[in-house]
């Protein structure tokens, strides 16, 4: 998971890690950075072609950003459960998303959608890291 330049701006860290705390994961490995706007660039390769990129990558460098490793039992799916639809107008009541997010693009936190995803984003981030 990465807290996002929009909640780390509104002191939303530390209410963000409570919520995850709160649902069961373990923080396994967590850290501040600022991406340049190459790295976040890099990040978001996979979206390159959609209309949104340029200013989402440009967002995303803006301020510093939390990404972290939690373990939990089924992880991934959890995880988009407690966060909410990406689209905060479409989110449900009580998620992350719904109750701190702005909008589509400053929606607070990104979750790796798949298990392969989550493998590849912690290597961008943890570089080296052994979770096993
Ligand atoms: P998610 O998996 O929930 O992070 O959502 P997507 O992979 O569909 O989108 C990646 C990021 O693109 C989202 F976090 C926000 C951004 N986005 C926009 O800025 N505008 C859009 O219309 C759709 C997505």
């Amino acid at each position: 998971m990465i807290i996002k330049p929009d909640a780390s701006s509104r002191n939303l860290i530390g209410e963000i890690i409570r919520r995850i705390e709160q649902s069961g994961f373990v923080i396994r490995a967590m850290r501040l950075e600022t991406l340049s706007p190459d790295r976040a660039k890099a990040f978001y390769a996979v979206h390159k072609e959609r209309p949104f990129y340029e200013s989402l990558c440009r967002f995303m460098s803006s301020g510093p950003i939390v990404p972290m490793v939690l373990e939990k039992e089924n992880a991934v799916d959890n995880l988009r459960t407690l966060i909410g639809a990406t689209n905060p107008k479409e989110a449900a009541c009580g998620t992350l998303r719904y109750d701190l997010a702005v909008d589509v693009e400053k929606n607070s936190v990104h979750a790796s959608d798949s298990p392969e995803n989550a493998r590849k984003e912690i290597a961008f981030f943890f570089e080296g890291i052994d979770l096993d």
